[in-house]
């Protein structure tokens, strides 16, 4: 299999911790910024990473969005499963993936690039690094007031994740889910930012330990 990424993108980490997971062998193809979007489009018909090519004689070309992969990937390579085997456990943990990925997903990017644009400066201070992060801030309209929002959203989350995950390794049922792997991958971009490492010391110690189980390098700031 083939995954068309970004290597920094929390929505390909994912995919290949999900990749990692089932101990699919895969090989990387970082696309350029910008250009990404002549070779995705005619693809799966959308312009975002991460886009996954099972290159199979049957099956699908493509297959674009991280949620849709990670379906896919149940269905190519089916154990190591996922999959709870009680149906309310796996709606659950499908409700829990979909709200990571479209809310909680966005809101940890305005804040990395809100801190990578300001105390973070650091973490890469050249002129390449810092044009890209402008172009990200205006691609998704990075200001300050959304990412006030953003901001309490994830604390909203955070505490409504951390009641599970301190007191257990797994957010639904008694193993790792989509859940599980959504939130480790989604929530990686906040290891930088020391605020959340002094706060919430139990995410981290998860994200690691998912990563460890997944076989994936650990994301900046926890390496
Ligand atoms: N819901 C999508 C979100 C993916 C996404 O937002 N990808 C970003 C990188 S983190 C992207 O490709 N952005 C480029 C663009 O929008 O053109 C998924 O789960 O795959």
């Amino acid at each position: 299999m083939r995954l068309l990424q970004f290597s920094t993108s929390h929505y390909c980490r994912k995919v290949r911790l999900a990749l990692g997971y089932k101990q699919i062998p895969y090989e990387v193809e970082n696309l350029t910024p910008g250009a990404h979007r002549f070779k995705l489009k005619p693809l799966v018909g959308l312009t975002t990473v991460p886009v996954l090519l099972p290159e199979s004689a049957s099956g699908p070309v493509a297959v674009g969005d991280s949620t849709e992969i990670l379906k896919f990937l149940e269905g190519h390579t089916p154990e190591p499963s996922w999959t709870l085997g009680e149906s309310q456990g796996d709606r659950r943990a499908w409700l829990l993936e979909d709200w990571l990925d479209e809310s909680i997903g966005t809101a940890t990017r305005f804040l990395y690039y809100d801190f990578r644009a300001k105390e973070g400066k650091s973490v890469n201070p050249s002129w390449f690094a810092q044009t890209l992060v402008k172009v990200v801030r205006f691609q998704y309209d990075i200001s300050p007031a959304r990412v006030t929002l953003a901001r309490q959203r994830l604390r909203l989350a955070l505490a409504e994740l951390g009641e599970t995950w301190r007191e257990s390794p797994y957010l639904v049922g008694d193993r790792l889910s989509v859940a599980d792997l959504a939130a480790a991958g989604l929530l990686s971009p906040l290891a930088l930012i020391p605020q959340y490492r002094q706060e919430y010391p139990w995410l981290f110690e998860r994200i690691e330990e998912i990563h460890q189980h997944c076989h994936e390098p650990l994301p900046p700031g926890l390496t």
